[in-house]
């Protein structure tokens, strides 16, 4: 007899529970297939493709002190990630199909794309750990600035994407302090937004207080590297069950893994395919995508 794949083993414990929901804990890697770089694929990555910027580290795109110094590399990649230019994909519309069978508690995504909004996602579902484009700040006092404004300052409507790195910025000030303006997305050594933390406590009460359903957890895409976020997995209480949805072997997965965790080794959106032909949502699923 051959052992069921980890993506039968996942549906097999939907379908034996039926009262079981899922928290998704997602990152860049459900997105690359929609066209947005995630941070550390090799070759494919942003960080490789950051070289080009001059940066003194790559992380300093995401720095607030250089930001300060030099607001151009961050330019230069908001104007790529900005929401609108890209469509969700087969792995979004899949949270979406949870999301309508009422199998959906949670999804906490580090992305910035705000492609879970794209797929029609409730907000009440979505935690932004990371932040996002919605809403802009300037870095010195605080005073928020007008999107629409922002946006116009990305030039995005001015892509030429064969000379993306050249382009000279008029970057957005504060009215009233002049300071640099920034998205609400979260800088190296920022505070993540406290419904983050506030959530994640209440979603850990809701595992303890209804043990019996057996609810599950799935992480995709992420290369669980980037704290707080990434001590997620391993909060989850023992008696809830894991599963890992990536093309590498990552986090807690790696170093403490548990008995009962169930690691796919492949591609977010084939897992998608097959998860929701499993589940006899395939046919809502390539609607879904086909819609866009
Ligand atoms: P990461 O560190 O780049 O890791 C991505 C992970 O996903 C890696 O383990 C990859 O092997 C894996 N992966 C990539 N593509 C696929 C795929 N198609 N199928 C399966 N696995 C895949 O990204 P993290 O999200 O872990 O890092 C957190 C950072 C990335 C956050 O601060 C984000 O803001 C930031 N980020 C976000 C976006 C976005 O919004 N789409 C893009 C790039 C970076």
């Amino acid at each position: 007899m051959t052992k069921p794949s980890a993506i039968k083993k996942v549906a097999e414990h939907l379908k034996n529970y039926p009262e079981a929901k899922v928290i998704f804990m997602v990152g860049a890697g459900i997105s690359t297939s929609c066209g947005i770089p995630d941070f550390r694929s090799p070759e494919t990555g942003l960080y490789h493709n950051l070289a080009k910027l001059n940066l003194p580290f790559a992380e300093a795109v995401f720095d607030v002190d250089y930001f300060d110094k030099n607001p151009q590399p961050f330019y230069t990649l908001a104007r790529e990630l900005y929401p609108g230019n890209f469509k969700p994909s087969k792995f979004h519309y899949l949270m979406k199909l949870f999301e309508k069978n009422n199998r959906l508690q949670r999804i906490y995504t580090q992305n910035i794309d705000t492609l879970e909004h794209q797929a029609l996602i409730h907000e009440s579902y979505v935690i932004e750990a990371h932040g996002s484009f919605s809403r802009n700040h300037c870095i010195k006092c605080s005073k928020e600035y007008p999107l629409e404004k922002f946006k116009s300052k990305l030039k995005i409507d001015e892509i030429d994407f064969e000379d993306s790195d050249r382009t000279e910025f008029d970057y957005a000030k504060c009215d009233d302090c002049g300071g640099l303006v920034k998205p609400a997305i979260v800088f190296f050594g920022e505070g993540l937004p406290s419904r983050f933390f506030d959530t994640w406590e209440e979603d850990q009460e809701w595992f303890l207080n209804e043990k019996e359903k057996n609810h599950l957890v799935l992480i995709a895409g992420t290369s669980l590297t980037v704290y707080p976020f990434a001590s997620l997995p391993e909060e989850v209480p023992s008696e809830i069950r894991r599963a890992l949805i990536n093309k590498e072997l990552v986090g807690d997965f790696k170093t403490f893994p548990r008995k009962e965790d169930i690691i796919f080794h492949g591609n977010v959106d084939d897992a998608a395919r097959e998860l929701a032909a499993e589940l006899g949502w395939l046919a809502d699923l390539e609607a879904l995508a086909a819609e866009q």
